[in-house]
């Protein structure tokens, strides 16, 4: 038999350098599942258990490799399932391909089984490139696309096929009318700034006597510079959430995460500077920022699309980050007074106190916070860090200490619940020869992460270093949520939404081949990380939290909740002591005219 359009497909996957797809069967894709077992299943097919999960499992590759993460669905149901992982591609600039079957050309438009409009369902979350391949000719044009323009415009895409083309003899495009050839590669352009615009950002930043900055992911690969560029302003740095991994926290100036999830250090940076400077960040929390009027303001941003939002700037300056920074450096005067950055330092300081002390204090079993200090401490300097959506952002952003080449992800701007499993698989797919460890709420591991638990034991043999850690925060609360309703709407614990089932999460674990121990004792949390952390196989820590420490949002809005949280975010420790000695009772007597029953 010929070569037939499927393939062609996985050749070209082949020629682009993809390693792996993720992926769920259905016979949408029925041929091209046959084309896979032909080649010997190359790229490897690594099979989820939902396709949402293969969605995350390529959004987690893309993110921790920099690369295109490929996913693939069958028509219909498992189109539909890839919509939010996609979407999180989306939403936090990743480049993920999915290749999506339709039902045969013959039955389209005839309300066939599982026929769905799939041009318009991907239309929003692939609007940078959505198309359906009709005829063999076009099939190399719409792969090759849909990766340089996934690399390029770091977004998801989608290519389309209907089952009966997979099985098409292939014909390539031809030289004449109305046929695209097409070509694999893309070497990527750096873009290079305006040297007058930069000479203005320059000029802006010497005249400040008080430089904060703010990084983002588009910073990554800038530590250098921005070290540099920090000393000569005297200036410290506040990190976005996605860019955590951006500046390690063993910098005396690196403040750490900024905003609703952030620490008292950036909370002070921001507040007391004159001049910002934000570079790779579209933090979208304003109010985190200087006051209006209170600071001088640049940004720096790869593309003039994502620019100038969110804080009346002053020069908004297209470039490269490093490239930028690298112009930028030569120009700026090294501040003589140093005053600022050392109150910076100070900052900082007090705050990994404030850290420790939080984590140390006692609750009923385990303090949450204390699960992340005591990784900080043990954090191998290669390791890949994701959390969940969930009260562990909260304390992934503010209490766990990145050092070395430390790798950290999680979904930050869709901030969907469910990623965290999948995007530690996918992680690992990436570098198979690094530690990965996700913090994981029990609701998520009930929602996503239990089920792909299942495919971290199917697959962990395959990686070289095989440590995957999963620690569970089991609070038996879908707890973020009933604290935002107790901060901001004033509302007790509705119990019938917020209380979850408890599940043996330690005991599913083992029956997989997984190591695994529930931890109800803070003083056993070192030696179980420690364990996890020399296993010869993924394990999972079932860790017993208790749901009344706070990881309480400072833009609260209700009455003494209000003053209460902004408190405890801005280190008044008695107001954080008053949260931690009885929340149960507290509740009720900060909320008045309310009952919590929890
Ligand atoms: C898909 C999805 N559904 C709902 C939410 C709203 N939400 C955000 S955090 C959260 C609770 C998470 O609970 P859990 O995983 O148990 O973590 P905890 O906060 O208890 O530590 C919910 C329901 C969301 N972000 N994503
Ligand atoms: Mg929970």
């Amino acid at each position: 038999m010929g070569e037939v359009v499927a393939d062609v497909l996985l050749a070209r996957l082949r020629e682009w350098g993809v390693r792996q797809v993720f992926g769920f069967p259905g016979d949408g894709i029925n041929g091209l599942l046959a084309a896979w077992a032909r080649a010997d299943d190359d790229p490897q097919f690594v099979q989820a258990r939902h396709e949402e999960m293969a969605a995350f499992e390529a959004v987690g590759f893309a993110k921790f490799s920099g690369s295109v993460g490929v996913c693939t669905a069958t028509s219909g149901p498992g189109a539909i399932h890839l919509l939010n992982g996609l979407y999180d591609a989306k939403l936090d600039h990743v480049p993920v391909v999915a290749i999506v079957g339709q039902t045969a050309r013959s039955a389209m438009g005839g309300s066939y089984q599982q026929e769905v409009d799939l041009l318009s369902l991907f239309k929003d979350v692939c609007s940078d490139y959505v198309q359906m391949c009709t005829v063999p000719e076009q099939i190399p044009n719409l792969l090759d696309r849909a990766i340089r323009i996934a690399t390029t415009e770091h977004a998801p895409t989608c290519v389309i096929v209907p089952s009966d083309v997979f099985e098409l003899a292939y014909v390539p495009p031809g030289h004449e009318f109305k046929q695209v050839p097409s070509s694999v590669g893309l070497a990527q352009a750096t873009v290079a700034p305006d040297p007058r615009a930069v000479r203005q950002v320059a000029d802006l930043l010497n005249a400040g006597a008080k430089v904060a900055m703010l990084v983002g992911q588009g910073a990554r690969g800038c530590r250098e510079e921005l070290t540099e560029v920090a000393d000569l302003l005297g200036a410290g740095a506040a990190k976005a959430l996605l860019g955590k991994d951006v500046l390690p926290d063993t910098l005396p100036w690196v403040t750490g995460s900024i905003g609703l999830l952030g620490t008292t250090a950036s909370y002070r940076l921001m507040m007391e500077c004159d001049t910002l400077l934000t570079i790779g960040s579209n933090f979208p929390y304003t109010q985190f920022m200087p006051k209006l009027g209170q600071a001088r303001a640049v940004q720096i941003d790869r593309s003039g699309k994502w620019i100038g939002m969110r804080y009346p700037y002053e020069i908004n300056l297209v470039g490269d980050a490093r490239t930028t920074l690298q112009a930028l450096i030569p120009l700026l005067t090294r501040k003589s007074d140093r005053s600022w950055r050392e109150q910076i330092e100070d900052d900082v300081a007090d705050w990994w106190q404030t850290a420790d002390r939080r984590a140390l204090t006692g609750a009923e079993p385990v303090n949450p916070i204390r699960i992340f200090s005591e990784l900080s401490e043990r954090l191998p300097s290669n390791a890949m860090v994701v959390s969940d959506s969930g009260s562990a952002a909260n304390w992934y952003a503010r209490h766990l200490k990145f050092h070395g080449d430390i790798l950290g992800s999680l979904s930050g701007t869709l901030a969907t619940m469910g990623p965290g499993v999948p995007y530690a698989i996918g992680a690992k797919w990436a570098h198979p020869d690094r530690p990965a460890i996700a913090l994981v709420g029990d609701g998520a591991m009930q929602m996503n992460g239990m089920a792909e638990l299942i495919t971290v034991a199917r697959y962990w043999s395959q990686w070289t270093d095989p440590r995957l850690v999963v620690a569970i925060l089991h609070n038996n609360d879908l707890n973020q949520v009933t604290w935002e309703m107790r901060a901001m709407a004033g509302s007790p614990k509705f119990t019938a939404s917020q209380s979850l089932p408890d599940v043996d999460f330690a005991g599913f674990a083992a029956s997989l081949g997984l190591l695994s121990s529930r931890i109800d004792d803070p003083d056993a949390l070192g030696s179980a990380w420690q364990a996890a952390l020399s296993a010869d196989r993924p394990s999972v820590l079932d860790v017993i939290c208790d749901p009344d420490v706070p990881p309480i949002p400072p833009h609260a809005t209700f009455g003494q909740v209000k003053s209460l949280a902004g408190a405890i975010v801005h280190g008044d420790e008695d107001a954080w002591g008053i949260v931690k000695q009885g929340v149960k009772q507290k509740v009720q007597q900060y909320l008045p005219g309310s009952k919590d029953p929890s």
